[in-house]
């Protein structure tokens, strides 16, 4: 552990923040990581300052030379892979191909953001005047603030803030405090990149409590943008703050995915699937698979292989390879889901396995005979539960998946085109993404990332979701020597 901080550039001291000391544990051995001095009111304005001040030059440095850098910055991260992503595991309890994945899926993006930063298109038009050129461009927004959350410490971070700097912002970055360590070493490998520039400052790491630090970001007028990942609790209040002041939110919130499987999947498929979607993270990522939707006619046959297949989840220390399923990140989300199985019985849920407590923060992957009228199916439970659901008819299964508040990720599994394409359609699955024949998780950068309703409507990652991060700007050019108005208007003395 302690090679893998040093190599990451995780020093004793150094640290020029004035807060109160937090510790960071291990979830799987409960042993302390290190601890991390948090930012006070001070530190908070200090870094606000430098990445206002500094976004003044970055904002000047060529789209494609913004780029360059963050493709250098891909590289570092490809030499830290090995490193960053036991940390990630280390810190999150997720296992070592899960971490590494995160650390890959943050090369991606820097590769997809530095071909981006010579695409950062805007449209021409036909003006209606004589003489006259008319064209959008897109321009730097300002600081960007990033909130993250604990289950993707160091991917969704990038995701944003990659993509946010070859659009020429710069970004400060509030990471949970549940998952400091990884923060600080992101920033370190970046700072190594930013240094060889003078560019230090385009990036920027604050890590405080949400009433210190968390509070003090969203209303800062001088942050144009904020990216929130988290509770849907956490993003009302976000939104609702950020709205106040008029500044934009780009939300990442609660997930409660649904798969729909139809009597024609291959039921091996299924199983495989549902198994990564649903035990993969312990069932802690925004995109797990809670809700399963079988046909009656193939439910009792994937019931079955699905309780043989969590029976022999092998359960442990998420850095030992065999292992499939780590803890839970700390002893509140193991009461949470004790909790949730607890209400889950009382309205009639019925556990077909699991379901139980293990030693520290370990729990069992526990699947939940389930009917469709459960309040708890509405509830995102954060936690690897998934409930079972039979029904009979495509439509009835998709008035069910749609009919909560959450709208991240969806899938079918059916070989039959009609089906698949009813479920993509305008009256099918209502998510932000919709998968046919893989699991609602494991999505890749290039798509834009997000969900609707109660997720928060943001869209993140690949596509055009760099636009969120930039001001668009029409202008209209006149070189007639005329001035003719638009809409035909005559305006003479
Ligand atoms: C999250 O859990 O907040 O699609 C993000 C996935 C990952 C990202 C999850 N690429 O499962």
């Amino acid at each position: 552990m302690k090679e893998v901080l040093a190599g990451l550039g995780i020093a004793e001291t150094g640290s020029a923040a004035s807060g109160d000391f937090i510790a960071s544990h291990n979830p799987a051995t409960g042993e302390e990581l290190g601890r991390v001095r948090l930012a006070g009111e001070a530190d908070y304005e200090r870094i606000l300052a430098t990445a206002a001040e500094m976004f003044e030059r970055w904002r000047l440095v060529p789209a494609p030379q913004r780029g360059e850098i963050v493709r250098q910055i891909g590289d570092e991260l490809r030499r830290a892979k090995d490193d960053l992503g036991k940390l990630v595991s280390l810190e999150t309890g997720k296992i070592l191909a899960e971490g590494k994945g995160e650390v890959q899926e943050m090369i991606d993006v820097a590769d997809f953001a530095s071909g981006l930063s010579r695409q950062l298109y805007g449209l021409s038009m036909h003006s209606e005047r004589p003489g006259h050129r008319m064209y959008e461009q897109w321009h730097p927004l300002g600081v960007v603030g990033v909130i993250s959350a604990f289950n993707f410490p160091v991917a969704v971070w990038s995701w944003n803030a990659l993509i946010a700097m070859v659009c020429g912002d710069t970004v400060v970055w509030k990471p949970s405090l549940k998952t400091p360590l990884c923060a600080i070493a992101v920033q370190n490998i970046c700072d190594r990149v930013l240094e060889r520039y003078g560019l230090n400052g385009v990036l920027n790491l604050v890590i405080g409590k949400d009433d210190v630090v968390g509070e003090r970001l969203i209303r800062d007028r001088r942050v144009p943008l904020i990216s929130a990942t988290g509770s849907t609790r956490m993003g009302r209040h976000v939104s609702q703050v950020v709205a106040e002041r008029l500044g934009r939110t780009l939300l990442e919130l609660g997930g409660n995915n649904g798969v729909i499987v139809m009597d024609d999947a291959d039921p091996d498929l299924v199983v495989r699937a549902v198994l990564f979607g649903a035990v993969g993270t312990a069932g802690q990522r925004c995109t797990s698979i809670r809700r399963l939707f079988l046909h009656k006619s193939i439910a009792p046959k994937i019931t079955e292989k699905l309780i043989a297949a969590y029976r022999q989840v092998r359960i442990g220390d998420p850095l030992d390879s065999g292992i499939l399923m780590g803890p839970l990140i700390d002893g509140a989300a193991v009461d949470n889901m004790m909790r949730g199985l607890a209400t889950i019985q009382e309205q009639g849920g019925k556990i077909l396995t699991g379901g139980k407590r293990l030693q520290g923060c370990f729990v069992e992957p526990t699947l939940v005979q389930a009917h469709p009228g459960m309040a708890m199916l509405k509830e995102e439970l954060f936690a690897p539960v998934l409930y079972l659901i039979e029904f009979d008819q495509l439509e009835q299964a998709i008035a069910w998946h749609n009919d909560v508040p959450q709208g991240l990720s969806s899938a079918i599994f059916t070989t039959n085109l009609v089906s698949a394409e009813t479920f993509l359609s305008a009256r099918g699955s209502d998510c932000g993404i919709a998968n046919v024949n893989i699991g609602t998780s494991g999505a890749e950068i290039g798509g834009a990332f997000g969900g609707e309703k109660d997720t928060g409507g943001g869209r993140e990652s690949g596509s055009d979701s760099w636009k969120a991060y930039m001001r668009r700007q029409t202008v209209t050019v006149n070189w007639s020597g005329e001035l003719p108005l638009a809409q035909g208007i005559k305006f003479d003395v």
